[in-house]
């Protein structure tokens, strides 16, 4: 779709127009125009193609002038006007416009004065100081630019699930207060769980499409305004991330839900379904003819369509649609089905409380038990427990399980893998332990064969009974070790050890590495991997990573009862 490139070249002659001072009605026209673009729900490709540039002028705020800029880019894939303006000042100005306190003017005097052509340029500058004794600069303004700075490089890309939660909460803690709200939901990739977010995609059913978006767009952590209409406005919010709101009406808010939920290969593929039926599924409804045959609800829609409800974690089309119709879908383990947390460290190491205040948090979380498993002894940073000290905490849970109620605390250790396969603790001491989890804290970037032989040697030892951290990898920050997956999988199956799924920033298993454990018959467990008693609520990413893998209680041991779940460990 060429719709976004359309819109952001138009978005950059709105940044030069007004660098060249042009009259502000022009440049709010292509500013506009951007944004319609943008938002547009077809393929303006396939708009021109079926209407010419007639039916491009259809689109709102798309006149005869910009009509035919369109057409110019679609026809040769540039735009002349666009073109010539950048070559009088070759700068990367929509990236540059996006630093606070950087505007239009001030871009084009870095340029003439100081050669500033990206980002890159603007901060050695400003480091410089370089900026300041520019007129109209100053001092203050040079430390803003650098603050801009900061903020850009932290808001570009991709957000954690687990990041964005809490911008969700904000949003409607300012939202839902709002009269004339009936219905609000976040869509899209966040209600599908996905490991990383783009953007933020919102639903709100009410009559009074004005008030709602005033307050969307006056939000305290707004913190620029993209576009702001009757249906559909967008922000930029202070944490760094961008947020769609949507007005749509009762009668179509199923429909709608569905089709900003996504994922849109799974859009696409409900659509031909459609289309198979003589039906035509679009984000107000299902239509036969124009009769709309549903849309206020998501059932609804899936039942005409002949399909079971499909949740929104599996809309990948990776498999559920053909499920959903014929087959069957899985009945996913529940986000509270957890009964224990088999990773978690105290302040006998890294951690931040102790065993008793991590029982009391977990207890408080709706946890039965919980294994407690501080770092061994040769991850020396953490103050690693050697066998003697381990001993002496084996004591200590003891004495913990005799004090408290309604919480079972067991025996763990998160014993480090040694560079050549080895444990860092003797077999005599991890016999002493409920269970064991081993991992790989150190030489991550061994050679894919190298570090798979390395991770198959602890899991062949008949005392490991999970792998932590499979992978090894952080989101957005640490690459997953150049590990052998199948072969991992392969081996836990042979040896009965668990595999972890993890939580929080980490989610060491991807959703397709999850059904695969799971399709081999390995089960798997979901850990907080808590340093703090906060962390617990982490233990929701891993639920909905392990829904997105396909997984049912029965794959997950610390969904089980801890009887249960102690059978079936080595
Ligand atoms: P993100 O924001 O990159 O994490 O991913 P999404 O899935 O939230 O994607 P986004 O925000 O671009 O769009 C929200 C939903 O809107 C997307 O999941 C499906 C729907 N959608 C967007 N573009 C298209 C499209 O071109 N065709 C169809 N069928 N659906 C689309
Ligand atoms: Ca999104
Ligand atoms: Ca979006
Ligand atoms: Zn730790």
């Amino acid at each position: 779709m060429k719709n976004h490139e359309i819109a952001k070249i138009l978005e950059e002659v709105a940044i030069y127009l007004e660098m060249e001072d042009e009259i502000v009605f022009k440049v709010r026209a292509y500013e506009n125009a951007a944004v319609s673009l943008a938002s547009l729900a077809e393929d303006v490709e396939e708009v021109y193609k079926k209407g010419g540039i007639g039916a491009l002028q259809e689109i709102p705020g798309i006149g005869k002038g910009l009509a035919e800029k369109i057409e110019e880019y679609l026809k040769t894939g540039k735009i002349q006007f666009y073109e010539d303006l950048k070559k009088k000042v070759p700068v990367d100005v929509s990236s540059l416009k996006r630093i606070e306190s950087l505007g239009p003017k001030k871009i084009k005097v870095l340029y003439k004065k100081l050669k500033i052509k990206n980002v890159e340029d603007l901060e050695k500058a400003a480091k410089a100081g370089k900026i300041r004794v520019l007129e109209g600069f100053g001092k203050k303004t040079e430390q803003n630019i650098l603050k801009g700075i900061e903020f850009m490089k932290k808001s570009r890309g991709r957000f954690t699930i687990f990041e964005v939660e809490s911008v969700v909460r904000e949003i409607e803690r300012q939202l839902k207060p709002v009269k004339g709200i009936e219905k609000l939901i976040v869509a899209g990739s966040y209600r599908r769980r996905k490991e990383t977010i783009g953007d933020i995609d919102i639903l709100v059913v009410s009559k009074n499409p004005g008030i709602v978006m005033d307050a969307f767009t006056s939000m305290k952590n707004v913190a620029a305004v993209y576009g702001k209409g009757n249906t559909k406005s967008t922000v930029r919010l202070k944490e760094g991330i961008d947020a769609d709101l949507r007005v749509v009406p009762a009668t179509s808010f199923g429909a709608a839900l569905n089709y900003f939920t996504g994922s849109k290969d799974h859009n696409i593929a409900l659509r031909k379904i459609a289309l198979e039926n003589g039906l035509k599924l679009n984000e107000y409804g299902l239509f036969h003819g124009t009769k709309q045959i549903a849309g206020a609800t998501e059932e609804d829609v899936y039942r005409a369509l002949g399909l079971h409800y499909i949740e929104p974690e599996l809309r990948e089309n990776t498999g559920e649609i053909e499920a959903g119709g014929k087959t069957r879908l899985p009945k996913l383990i529940g986000y509270s089905d957890l009964k224990g947390d088999l990773q978690l460290q105290t302040n006998w190491t890294d951690g931040s409380h102790s065993i008793e205040a991590m029982a009391l948090a977990a207890k408080k979380a709706g946890l039965e038990y919980i294994l407690i498993t501080d770092h061994t002894k040769s991850l020396a940073m953490t103050g690693g427990l050697d066998e003697k000290k381990l001993k002496k905490q084996g004591e200590e849970i003891g004495k913990i399980n005799r004090k408290l109620d309604g919480i079972t605390v067991l025996k763990g250790a998160e014993v480090n893998i040694m560079k050549d396969g080895s444990l860092d603790i003797d077999d005599r001491a991890l016999k002493e332990l409920d269970i064991v989890g081993a991992s790989i804290h150190s030489n991550f970037n061994m050679p894919r064969a190298d570090i798979t032989k390395r991770t198959l040697a602890a899991m062949e030892n008949p005392n490991v009974d999970i792998l932590f951290h499979p992978t090894g990898r952080i989101l957005n920050k640490r690459k997953p070790f150049d590990i052998d997956i199948e072969q991992i999988i392969n081996v836990a199956k042979s040896t009965g050890t668990v595999l972890e799924i993890n939580s929080l920033q980490r989610l060491d298993l991807k959703d397709e590495h999850i059904r695969m454990a799971i399709k081999a018959g390995v089960k798997l467990c979901i850990d907080s991997d808590a340093h703090t008693p906060s962390h617990f609520s982490a233990l929701q990413v891993g639920i909905a990573q392990a829904r997105r893998g396909w997984a049912e209680k029965k794959d997950i041991i610390n969904a089980w009862p801890l009887e249960k779940m102690k059978k079936m460990l080595k």
